[in-house]
């Protein structure tokens, strides 16, 4: 039988030091994204960063993801750069934001993973938090790397939204790898998951295919998160 065929949208990375090449460019993804696709039945390709034949690029897959990674560069969202704003790369921004855009023409489910979610609001014309700490009010520590695979803070889930559909529960404990978050949302967006600090965790596309982000990680949570995965991989073989 035809697996669903899922890109995962490649991200640019300098080799480190001490690699056999240390002074070139590398195009990676985190194992635990393609593992999680594979085990929800889907067939797994990474989209090398290009300039060129994006819409070919697209038309090889039934659903894009675009997972975690480095802060979007500011002038994507046309901000001055914070100090508290970490390291970027224009380069994978620009690849990034030019898939999702023809993956959303052409009716492609689009998963958003962390910054990848930040990645869809800023995409769809919404503006981040460089540091969660912009945030007024907050009183969670977001970046708890330590826990890095188990829950972290609770968030509320919408009832009438995908991800409740998916989890089938209102209140869920995830973990928390971020220090940016959402700012102002798209309006193209509806949000579906909150933190008691005002945080925005996940949301959805109003209008047309589906498409879903969500700000924690759900490929380090294990079986737990499974639906959230199986539902994208389901979706795309609708298409
Ligand atoms: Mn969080």
């Amino acid at each position: 039988m035809r697996k669903p065929v899922i890109g995962i949208a490649g991200t640019y990375e300098q080799a480190p030091a001490g690699s056999a090449f240390p002074t070139l460019r590398r195009i990676f993804t985190n194992e635990g994204y393609s593992t999680c696709l594979q085990e929800a039945g889907a067939l797994v390709i990474l989209l090398p960063p290009t300039t060129i034949n994006i819409e070919q690029l697209v038309q090889l897959c039934d659903g894009v993801l675009f997972a975690g990674g480095a802060d979007i560069d500011p002038s994507c969202y046309k901000q001055e750069r914070s100090p508290l704003c970490g390291p970027s790369d224009l380069d994978t921004d620009t690849f990034h934001l030019a898939l999702y855009h023809q993956a959303r023409q052409a009716g492609k489910p689009i998963l958003g993973i962390c910054r990848g979610m930040q990645l869809i609001n800023v995409a769809e014309g919404g503006t981040l938090y460089q540091d969660y700490k912009e945030q007024e009010g907050w009183n969670i520590h977001h970046p708890d790397l330590k826990h890095w695979n188990c829950p972290s803070h609770p968030v509320h889930i919408r009832q009438d939204s995908i991800l409740f559909s998916i989890l089938k529960s209102t209140e869920r404990e995830v973990n928390s790898l971020h220090h940016q978050l959402v700012d102002t949302p798209s309006d193209a967006l509806k949000i579906t998951a909150n933190v008691s600090d005002g945080s925005i965790e996940a949301f959805e596309a109003i209008d047309g295919p589906w498409c879903v982000g969500v700000q924690w990680h759900p490929e380090t949570l294990g079986i737990s998160m499974a639906p959230l995965f199986e539902a994208f991989a389901r979706e795309a073989s609708l298409r």
